[in-house]
């Protein structure tokens, strides 16, 4: 069986449009024709692949699900890099997955040719891989290949790839197509990064699923994005609540005709989403004063796809995040056991064909993820009330969530400990309206001197992508008890 099966249902609707990127609209007979070229492309004399993995630098685009498709077709393993990431952090993608094959947009060619001189590294720019047009043989492949590896932060300081199959892939895509009533004429807006499940699973990948048309902005911008909903195309739209807070600051500062026009233009949406992080009641309110919208909040993870949702024709009920979708199971479980009763408060467990295959190359990490008897272990909280599940927090103060993307303290704590001055540090999210947290650090310095902060953050910001830079310093004369013994993790918020 070939278990391309989004690339299977697109010759349906060869004719209709599928991507809107860079002012130009691209139909599904030419996405299949590109991502065939890729695939003849990076095939060469090969049969398959072979799960090789294949790393792309690509801006959200045509060229970006041209090259996705393509590498699938081929056999290969797509493992999408971020666009914002400074070299080490795309450095450490490439040699963690043991890539042999690098694909990326002619701008990153110079910054990457260091990186893959003395490697056995092809580095291939994109519009070169696209536009072969020698046709190879392509190879079937089986839905229990693995098709994607996406890195996600955790408990340890350096991000984990997870790996998942085409099978993980079509289950992911198909709950929320029948959850949320993807239709042919569905027509979403994607501001969202392309190396997190939000924006490649459900956005992108549920609007291909069904024929719909997927519209790409290269990257978030509030006005652009008022813009295109005023503009009356689109239909759907999905973000993290930064971005709802963002848009919300923006409709506030238009004055009141704009603002009735914006609305009206809202009102006409068959469904917006928020999900990566608690969608703040406020938040969620004030969105419904606006537009007559209200959103549907959901819950998931970069291992198992999404697994809660609110009902998309029954109540949305805020502060909530609904039931489990189509076939997931979920349970709750705390030092009693498998939680049985309405409002006790348990950690989320995860069963389904939605569940990751594995962390990649870590075999302690991965059985370590799941319970004995296979329920894989989110380290979120979370209570059943009155029908509805409501996510209590983390189990965890070394994950903070920032603007929808994870962030390991650890990891900060890791880097920030490599600066001459600083000889330890405790790092935590604190938190905040617009970004839902914002990262602290707390240094010790080993000098009387008073910090060179702007020094600092310069040269954090070689090392680690903007997300995950600290906003905040405050120096310490005395360190965490966890990290030295005076104050743990959770005094240290509260002392902010
Ligand atoms: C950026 N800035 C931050 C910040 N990130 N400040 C505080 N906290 C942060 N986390 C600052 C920058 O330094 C800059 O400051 C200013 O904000 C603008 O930066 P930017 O990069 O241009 O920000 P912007 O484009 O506005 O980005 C905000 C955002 C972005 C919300 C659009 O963070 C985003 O795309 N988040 C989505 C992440 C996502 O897709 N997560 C899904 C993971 S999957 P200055 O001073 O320089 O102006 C998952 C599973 C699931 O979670 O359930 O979906
Ligand atoms: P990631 O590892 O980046 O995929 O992030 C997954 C994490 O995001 C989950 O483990 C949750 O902590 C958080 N998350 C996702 N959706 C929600 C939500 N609706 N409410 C609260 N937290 C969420």
């Amino acid at each position: 069986m070939n278990g391309l099966e989004i690339i299977n249902r697109a010759q349906q609707w060869s004719e209709r449009k599928a991507i809107i990127s860079n002012n130009k609209t691209y139909t599904y007979q030419e996405l299949l024709e590109a991502s065939t070229n890729v695939a003849s492309h990076l095939l060469g004399d090969l049969e398959d692949l072979q799960e090789t993995r294949v790393t792309f630098l690509v801006k959200p685009s045509f060229e970006y699900t041209a090259l996705q498709w393509g590498i699938w077709r081929a056999g290969g393993i797509a493992v999408p890099l971020c666009v914002l990431h400074p070299l080490p952090s795309l450095q450490y993608v490439i040699e963690n997955t043991r890539s042999s094959i690098l694909v990326v947009d002619s701008e990153y060619i110079e910054l990457l040719t260091p990186l893959v001189q003395d490697r056995n590294i092809r580095l291939l720019e994109t519009s070169a891989v696209l536009t072969t047009t020698t046709n190879a043989k392509l190879p079937i492949i089986e839905d229990s290949r693995r098709a994607m590896i996406l890195y996600t932060s955790g408990t340890t300081s350096l991000p984990k790839g997870v790996v998942t199959t085409h099978a993980n892939i079509n289950f992911q895509i198909s709950t929320l197509v029948e959850a949320w009533q993807w239709q042919k004429d569905d027509h979403i807006l994607n501001i969202l990064p392309l190396h997190h499940v939000h924006g490649i699973i459900n956005i992108m990948s549920c609007a291909l699923w069904v024929g719909g048309c997927c519209e790409f902005l290269q990257k978030f911008d509030a006005a652009k994005v008022w813009n295109w909903f005023g503009a009356g195309q689109i239909n759907l739209f999905m973000a993290v609540p930064t971005i709802y807070y963002k848009l919300i600051s923006y409709w506030d500062n238009a004055e009141e005709k704009e603002q009735k026009r914006l609305s009206a233009a809202l009102e006409k949406f068959r469904l917006m989403v928020s999900g990566s992080a608690a969608l703040p009641v406020p938040v969620l309110e004030k969105w419904r004063s606006m537009s007559n919208q209200t959103l549907l909040e959901r819950y998931g993870m970069t291992e198992i796809g999404m697994a809660l949702s609110n009902p998309y024709d029954k109540e949305r009920r805020a502060g909530h995040v609904g039931q489990p979708l189509p076939n997931v199971q979920i349970r709750l479980v705390n030092e009693d056991g498998v939680v049985k009763a309405e409002n006790i408060a348990g950690e989320i467990q995860i069963k389904g064909p939605n569940v990751f295959q594995e962390y990649w190359e870590k075999p302690e990490a991965t059985k370590k993820a799941f319970t004995p008897d296979g329920w894989f272990q989110s380290g979120d909280i979370a209570m059943l009330q009155d029908g509805y599940y409501k996510i209590l927090g983390r189990d965890s103060v070394d994950i903070i969530k920032s603007g929808g993307y994870k962030i390991s303290a650890l990891e900060i704590e890791d880097v920030l400990r490599k600066y001459t001055t600083v000889s330890d540090c405790a790092v935590v999210g604190i938190a905040d309206p617009e970004w839902g947290e914002l990262v602290v650090a707390y240094l010790v310095l080993n000098t009387n001197e008073p910090l060179e902060e702007k020094e600092l953050k310069t040269w954090l910001k070689g090392l680690l992508p903007a997300y995950k830079l600290p906003r905040k310093f405050k120096t310490l004369s005395e360190l965490p008890r966890n990290v030295l013994g005076k104050v743990t993790k959770n005094e240290l918020k509260k002392m902010y």
